[in-house]
C-alpha cells in the first residue's frame, strides 16, 4: 500500500491504494509505521516527500474497515488514534529535517491533517481539502484541532471543521493554509525539486527552525526569546554554520553536510 524510495538525500513515500483514494487500512498503517522509522534512522535522508498515487492524496481512515453493525459494540476510536494515527503524526511532525507534502488530489479527514502536518505543503490546483469528520459525527483528528487554528485562525478553523465543506487548493493557498498551489502537471516535479534543494541545505539548522516554530504557539514572547537563545547556541556550533559564513566571506557557494 506504500511506495518508498531514497535518492539524493530525499526519502519519498507514496500512499498507494488509489482504488480507495489512498485511505488508511490496517496494512497501510503498519507499513507507514515501518517506513517512517526507516526514514528517521537513515542518516543519508535530509528531506521527506509525501504524496499519493492516482487521483486522490488520501481520504483518511478506510471506512470499510470501520462500519458498525446495528447492535454491535462500537469500536474504540481513541485506541485507533493512540496506536496508529498519533504515533504517525508525531513521527512526521518531529522528523529532524524538512517534510514536504505534494497533495495530488483530494485530501479528506485524517488525509487532510496528515498533509497539513508536513512543513511545506504544495497542492495541485485541482486538489482540495475536506475536514470530513463532522459529517460522520467525529471531530478532526490527526492534529487537525491544533493545526487548523494555527494555520488559518479560529473563525476559519471552526467553519472548516463544523461545515466539512470542500476547500479548493487555491483558496487554501489564499488563506495561508498551504505554501502554494501549482498546475497539476507541474506538481510532482516542483515538489521533488524543492525536496532535493532542501536536502542540500543546513539540515541541523532547519530541524532547529522547526522546533522553534512548533514551540511558538505554546510560548510567550519572552519564553520564545529564551528558546531562540538556546537553539541558536546549538546552531552556532554546527559545521554548516561555519561553512555558511566561510562561503559567504570567500564569495563561493556553500557545501552543507547537514551537520
Ligand atoms: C473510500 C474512502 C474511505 C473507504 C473514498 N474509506 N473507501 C480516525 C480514527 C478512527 C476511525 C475513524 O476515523 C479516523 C479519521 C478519519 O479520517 S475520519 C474521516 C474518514 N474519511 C471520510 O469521511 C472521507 C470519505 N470520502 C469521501 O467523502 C469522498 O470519497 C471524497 C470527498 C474524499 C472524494 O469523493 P469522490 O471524488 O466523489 O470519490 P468517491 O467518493 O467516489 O471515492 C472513490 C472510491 O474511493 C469509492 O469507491 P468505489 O468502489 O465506489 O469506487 C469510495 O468508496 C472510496 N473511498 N474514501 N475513507
Amino acid at each position: 500500500p506504500l511506495l518508498y524510495s531514497v535518492k539524493d538525500g530525499v526519502a519519498c513515500i507514496t500512499l498507494n491504494r488509489p482504488e480507495s483514494l489512498n485511505s488508511f487500512n490496517t496494512e497501510m498503517h503498519a507499513e507507514m509505521r515501518k517506513v517512517l522509522k526507516a526514514v528517521r534512522q537513515d542518516s543519508s535522508v535530509r528531506a521527506l516527500l509525501l504524496t499519493g498515487s492516482g487521483r486522490g492524496f488520501c481520504a483518511g481512515q478506510d471506512l470499510s474497515d470501520r462500519s458498525v453493525a446495528p447492535g454491535a459494540e462500537a469500536p474504540d476510536l481513541g485506541e485507533s488514534l493512540e496506536k496508529r494515527y498519533n504515533p504517525m503524526l508525531r513521527a512526521l511532525k518531529d522528523m529532524p529535517f524538512p517534510t514536504i507534502c505534494a497533495v495530488n488530489g483530494v485530501a479528506a479527514g485524517a488525509g487532510a491533517n496528515i498533509a497539513l502536518a508536513c512543513d511545506i505543503v504544495l497542492a495541485a490546483r485541482s486538489a482540495s481539502f475536506i475536514q470530513a469528520f463532522c459529517k460522520i459525527g467525529l471531530i478532526p483528528d490527526s492534529g487537525g484541532t491544533w493545526t487548523l487554528p494555527n494555520l488559518v485562525g479560529m473563525a476559519r478553523a471552526k467553519g472548516l471543521a463544523m461545515l466539512g465543506d470542500k476547500l479548493p487548493a487555491e483558496t487554501a493557498e489564499q488563506w495561508g493554509m498551504i505554501w502554494r498551489c501549482v498546475d497539476d502537471e507541474a506538481l510532482q516535479e516542483e515538489a521533488m525539486s524543492m525536496a532535493r534543494h532542501l536536502a542540500t541545505q543546513p539540515t541541523h539548522g532547519l530541524a532547529l527552525i522547526k522546533r522553534a516554530l512548533h514551540a511558538s504557539s505554546d510560548n510567550s514572547f519572552n519564553e520564545q526569546l529564551d528558546l531562540e537563545r538556546d537553539l541558536q547556541r546549538l546552531a552556532g556550533r554546527s559545521e554548516d554554520y561555519r561553512e555558511g559564513v566561510s562561503a559567504f566571506m570567500e564569495k563561493r557557494r556553500p557545501t552543507f553536510k547537514g551537520e
